[in-house]
């Protein structure tokens, strides 16, 4: 199905090998199925991009219903098959399942949770944060886990070097949250070498997305890599410099260079989405240290001997006590909730069971 033109062509957009292999496993159900890629995810229909131009499309309701019954849903960044059927419409039947995915969890404020695909098959996450008011170490924290826990190298942008100074003492309080083999990068947005300081993750067939809050520059960056004006962006308030989410949807380019990057609305609160243990990849730092405490089932509180206590520094234990907290108090929640659903079901039962008894 996919010829080396073809390959080459997909490349532009993302085709990455481990992704061939997804497909390779994949049983096809359609007879001639066109490998796409989500470029923008709408309330009706999907947009798809087959590496030469994009096209309007829709997903089957079979595959809607496939993914919702595993608690999955379409997302920028995933391949699909395509196939036009006889009015030239374009519909998905299938997806191929994604390398990776960086996941959040949704909260109503009560006691529902979802798990919400933020995008699928990734390679760098691109932090964005900005120099100003929106410098964060805590907050940076919880995005680096994100990535983390979905096995995505993060890379920390650092906007607005042009206004506010990026001192070698930030840049070192950044570099020490993140894993060894990830960089920090200060830039100004607007600034056309930015293009050149971003280049090494830039290559043909790298996808990356730029995720942080509003008013950050995620725009400002897309704009300046794609060297065109694709998306929009606004200014950010005056009063507390903070930004007016000005991107509503998530959508990818592809990049003169090669590589692609998904341009996506500023987050205004982040819940991770994993179990404790999926926390203790993120925070490896802490889960190294664990295992010199004194006490196996050490909570680095106030037990004595606690190794994590003396090396890690203080905000970040407690921000990685936070985070963990918050899996726990979800996971919970989510536990019970199928407890409830199976109560409802069994109700159910019993309900029907009375009333053929009361028929016959
Ligand atoms: N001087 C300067 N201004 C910047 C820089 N980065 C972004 N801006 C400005 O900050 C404002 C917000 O930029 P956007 O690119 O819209 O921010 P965003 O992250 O896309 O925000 P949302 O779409 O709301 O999430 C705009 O007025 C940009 O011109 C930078 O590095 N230097
Ligand atoms: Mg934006
Ligand atoms: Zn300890």
């Amino acid at each position: 199905m996919i010829d080396s033109s073809a390959f080459e062509r997909l490349r532009g957009i993302g085709l990455t090998p481990a992704v061939i292999q997804e497909l390779v496993a994949l049983r096809h159900f359609c007879t001639e199925p066109v490998l796409m890629r989500v470029t923008e995810v709408q309330r009706e229909g999907i947009r798809l991009h087959d590496g030469g131009s994009e096209h309007a499309a829709r997903l089957l309701p079979a595959l809607r219903a496939t993914l919702a019954v595993d608690g999955e849903a379409i997302a920028v960044g995933d391949w699909v098959l395509a196939q036009q059927n006889p009015l030239a419409e374009w519909w998905a039947h299938e997806r191929v399942p994604p390398v990776n995915q960086l996941v959040r969890r949704l909260h109503d404020g009560r006691d529902k949770v979802t798990r919400a695909v933020i995008v699928s098959n990734v390679d760098t996450a691109m932090l964005v944060m900005g120099l100003d008011h929106d410098f964060s170490l805590r907050r940076l924290e919880r995005f680096v886990a994100l990535a983390q826990m979905a096995r995505v190298t993060p890379l920390v942008v650092l906007t607005k070097a042009d206004l506010c100074e990026p001192t070698a003492e930030r840049v070192a309080q950044v570099q020490a949250l993140l894993p060894p083999e990830a960089s920090v990068v200060a830039v100004n947005a607007l600034a056309a070498d930015t293009r050149q300081a971003l280049a090494p993750w830039l290559q043909p067939g790298q996808t990356l997305v730029l995720l942080g809050s509003s008013g950050t520059g995620k725009s400002t960056l897309t704009n300046t890599l794609m060297a065109s004006e694709v998306a929009n962006t606004g200014a950010n308030r005056s009063g507390d410099s903070r930004g007016r989410h000005t991107t509503t949807a998530r959508s990818l380019h592809a990049t003169p260079h090669g590589a692609c990057i998904i341009d996506t609305p500023g987050l205004r609160t982040l819940r991770l989405d994993g179990e404790a243990g999926d926390l203790g990849a993120a925070f490896s730092d802490i889960a190294q240290l664990a295992g010199q405490c004194r006490f196996r089932d050490c909570c680095h509180q106030d037990e004595p001997g606690c190794a994590v206590r003396e090396h890690v520094p203080h905000e970040r234990l407690k921000n990685y006590n936070k985070l963990l907290r918050e899996a726990r108090r979800d996971t919970l929640t989510a536990l019970e909730r199928k407890v409830q659903v199976q109560q409802w079901k069994a109700r159910g039962r019993h309900a029907r069971v009375r009333a053929e008894a009361k028929r016959g």
